[in-house]
């Protein structure tokens, strides 16, 4: 059997097992396209099903949570945790709160996780849980009750040596310390069973701000190893939530012109360039008062365009940091026909399959979210090892850890990925991850 064959035989069976959960066959094929010739051109790996097995969760679980509105409503919801893999740690990953998430979401996510965790060199499996309770509008009251409700779920199945979540989109510290807090009251246990924990109760400095710089410190290695630079580069930033606002704020210290950032409402142009104040209305409108981005014209300047995404706006460097497939065909052939040079995903999968190809014909750097967005989940990770040494590092220790994890992320893909004349960081971060979580399943034998 050819690549070609192979490839379509793996999708099908795929496809059958899990019918309609499209986001996770994008997520899939896009590994299987790098993973199935690897494997076919290194025997140790040959014959022992191992994308099959990577890509068949090590358990899904579900179930219903039912909370108490403010009016008194009963309310039902579905939760999920899909747990990958574990092979190379205790499972590990964001749980997401929004109206769109369903299995399909969960299951890509799961899988990508798997690779993304191996690739930050830390001991941690790959999983994604979360609910289609949507807490924009929700009182603090209302999603306490929520989160409580959920963990009284989902405790049963995580713990800090078998499965540790976090947050994702609309799952900040608010929702990690009400989840945290019902886990304590109900195994009577102060463990870390969570990362991106208030710093009051065991979370580490700088996980906050830890994926959005860390798709920067990605961003900069990227052009260093080309020999250009970030200052002076206009950069088109999606979303203005956790990952947004923290690439921005490290793009903006390095020198670099933001003038794009959105929410699900529109997106703001600002031509003069986001700077530090500017940001900080940015943070306070949709941190604290979870507000519209469109706010932010009653103090500064700029254009509002409503319903759409910055994709069309000119600019050097695109940063998608919203959510998954916010880049359409269209949306690639744009930013390469602007002359747009490097696109980092600090979203997860924000590229649509057919995107990719155009950045890569168009010789665009562009690194995949499993290395870009990395640093999220490597601090998540330094979070885990604080906890257990019960300790907690300093911010300047955690910022070189974070620094050096992404320059490593960098290189691993650099060599994995070096063709011609070009970097595929796709597909260096694909062998990369791979390999490790490989190489601890073939040492388990069958399981
Ligand atoms: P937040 O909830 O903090 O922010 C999400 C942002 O994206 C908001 O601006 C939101 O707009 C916008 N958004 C969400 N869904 C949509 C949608 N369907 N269409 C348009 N805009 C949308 O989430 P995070 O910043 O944490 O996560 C953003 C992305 O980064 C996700 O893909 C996530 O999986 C990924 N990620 C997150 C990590 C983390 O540590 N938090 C780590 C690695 C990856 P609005 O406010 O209007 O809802
Ligand atoms: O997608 C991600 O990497 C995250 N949402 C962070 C996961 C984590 O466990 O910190």
């Amino acid at each position: 059997m050819n690549a070609k064959q192979n490839m379509a035989q793996f999708m099908s069976g795929l496809k059958r097992r899990n019918p309609s959960e499209k986001e996770f066959h994008q997520a899939v094929h896009e590994v299987a396209f790098d993973i199935l010739p690897y494997i076919e051109s290194n025997p140790k790996y040959q014959n022992a099903l191992l994308l099959e097995r990577l890509s068949e969760p090590d358990r899904v679980i579900s179930f219903r949570v039912c909370w108490v509105d403010d009016d008194g409503n009963i309310r039902a919801n579905r939760g999920h945790r899909v747990q990958n893999n574990n092979a190379i740690g205790p499972y590990k990953g964001g749980i997401r709160f929004h109206n769109s998430v369903n299995l399909s979401i969960l299951k890509f996510l799961a899988f990508e996780q798997t690779f993304k965790n191996s690739l930050t060199g830390l001991p941690m499996g790959g999983a994604k849980g979360g609910s289609d309770f949507n807490p924009k509008g929700k009182s603090d009251g209302e999603v306490m009750r929520f989160c409580q409700s959920f963990i009284t779920e989902l405790s049963r199945y995580i713990g800090p040596d078998t499965d540790v979540p976090a947050g994702d989109i609309g799952v900040g510290a608010r929702e990690i310390g009400y989840m945290f807090g019902q886990m304590k009251r109900l195994t009577n246990k102060f463990s870390g069973t969570f990362t991106g924990k208030g710093i009051e109760y065991g979370g580490s400095l700088i996980r906050n701000e830890a994926t959005g710089y860390g798709a920067v410190y990605m961003l900069e290695n990227m052009l260093l190893h080309h020999k250009q630079e970030l200052e002076g580069k206009r950069i088109l930033i999606s979303g203005s939530g956790n990952v947004a606002i923290y690439a921005a704020e490290k793009a903006i210290q390095l020198g670099a012109k933001v003038i794009t950032m959105s929410d699900s409402s529109g997106y703001i142009h600002d031509k003069e360039g986001i700077n530090a104040e500017k940001l900080a209305l940015i943070k306070d409108l949709k941190v604290k008062r979870r507000a519209r981005i469109s706010e932010y014209l009653n103090t500064f300047n700029a254009e509002f365009y409503a319903d759409q995404r910055p994709w069309h706006v000119p600019g050097d460097i695109a940063l998608p940091c919203a959510t998954q497939n916010e880049i359409s065909i269209d949306d690639a052939k744009l930013l390469v026909k602007n002359g747009c040079k490097a696109v980092v995903e600090g979203a997860n999968m924000p590229t649509v399959k057919e995107g990719i190809d155009i950045f890569k014909e168009g010789q665009v750097l562009f690194a995949p979210s499993k290395a870009a967005n990395a640093g999220g989940v490597a601090v998540s990770g330094l979070e885990m090892s604080q906890n257990s040494a019960r300790l907690s590092w300093s911010e300047h220790d955690l910022q070189e850890h974070l620094k050096k994890i992404m320059h490593n992320i960098h290189d691993k893909c650099v060599s994995h990925g070096t063709e011609k004349n070009y970097v595929n960081y796709s597909r260096g971060a694909n062998v990369a991850g791979f390999i490790k979580v490989a190489d601890a399943m073939l040492a388990y034998g069958v399981i």
